[in-house]
């Protein structure tokens, strides 16, 4: 069991980690490193320490951000995937096993409310289609909520502009070049390349996105058929479509030993295009983490796996998503029913 830590900045720290039940994982980042720059050995083997330290272990860089010219195609892609590679081998040389990464257009994960109060006076991340519609982004990123990489007016409307031509068959190719070159570097380094679906995962903007389903997932780990060409599982991305059967996508991707890392949240679907996300039981949701979990044992995962998204509970405030306390309780959940169907299938 894992747990995703912001580095010295986040607000929780290591030693809270430290003492959740089970938890002996770090997912973790060099955040301050400028998109399309190498990521120094020295400062990644720092991050290691200070976790080591802490008594825990980084055990998944999530994410090394793959830079837009890359995911455009534009002629200085070739450098930047060089540098990307080199990124990549210092992770193998430092012993990190899995890289968690995403190739979705501009934006990253979006959420159209951070703070939709619930009936139990917690508050949930939240999305909605309509809304999305509603948000301006002539003056950039400013009015989105939570949206952490700040483009101004000018550079969005350029950058938005230059995705114009890029059809969703661009983009597969563009991502095809970029595998066939990293892929074979993480292979000999040790490193598994874990691409994390887009969420949510239907276009928004106007922009296309292509890991949105079982389908996508089994394309792209045949683009270069590597062990070390694999996904993220995150059953809240795909889980917000109600037409992504989880369980199957386990078992396909699994079934293959594609699958290197697992989110596990859990989403109420309110509409189409439309969700707010729940506590992490099976219960409370429409995700049936019992049979994901039960398929990803049935498969063979052992992989790190976190609690992703928590409500804010108990009066914390701090990151959208990334509290302390409801994301420890997902921590303990999962770790339960890992052990029922560990002890239900005698291993
Ligand atoms: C959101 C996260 C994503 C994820 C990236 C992976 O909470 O799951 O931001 O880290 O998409 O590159």
């Amino acid at each position: 069991m894992t747990f995703r830590w912001y580095g010295p900045q986040d607000e929780i720290p290591l030693r809270y980690i430290r003492q959740i039940p089970g938890v002996r994982g770090v997912v973790s980042a060099l955040y301050d490193v400028a998109v399309g720059d190498v990521w120094p050995k020295p400062r990644l083997a720092a991050l290691a320490d200070t976790i080591d330290a802490a008594g825990l272990v980084l055990s998944v860089v999530e994410s090394i951000p793959v830079h837009e010219d890359i995911k455009l195609g534009r002629p200085t892609r070739d450098r930047l995937i060089d540098r990307y590679a080199e990124s990549v081998r210092h992770m193998g040389e430092l012993g990190i096993p899995v890289l968690c990464y995403n190739f979705m257009p501009i934006f990253d994960w979006t959420r159209t409310d951070l703070a939709m109060p619930q009936p139990d006076g917690s508050t949930a991340l939240s999305y909605d289609d309509a809304a999305l519609s509603r948000i301006d982004l002539s003056h950039g990123t400013g009015n989105l909520p939570g949206w952490a990489t700040a483009y101004d007016a000018a550079s969005l409307q350029a950058l938005r502009a230059a995705y114009q031509d890029v059809t969703e068959e661009r983009l597969w190719e563009h991502l095809a070049y970029f595998l066939e070159r990293v892929v074979p570097v993480a292979e000999s380094a040790g490193v598994k390349m874990a691409i994390h679906p887009d969420d949510p995962p239907w276009p928004i903007f106007g922009l296309p996105r292509i890991i949105t389903n079982g389908a996508a997932f089994d394309r792209l780990t045949r683009f270069v058929d590597s062990p070390a060409n694999g996904v993220t599982f995150c059953s809240g991305s795909l889980g917000a479509n109600p037409s992504n059967d989880l369980p199957a996508i386990v078992r396909q991707l699994g079934g293959r030993g594609r699958i290197h890392f697992a989110h596990c949240r859990n989403v109420k679907v309110t509409g189409p295009r439309s969700f707010t996300e729940a506590p992490h039981p099976s219960a409370l949701g429409d995700v049936d983490m019992h049979a994901v979990l039960s398929a990803l044992h049935e498969t063979g995962f052992r992989g790190p796996m976190r609690p992703d998204h928590g409500r804010m509970i108990w009066g914390e405030t701090g990151r959208p998503g990334y509290g302390l306390y409801d994301r420890a309780l997902g921590a303990t959940y999962l770790q339960g029913l890992w052990e029922g169907i560990s002890r239900e299938r005698g291993s």
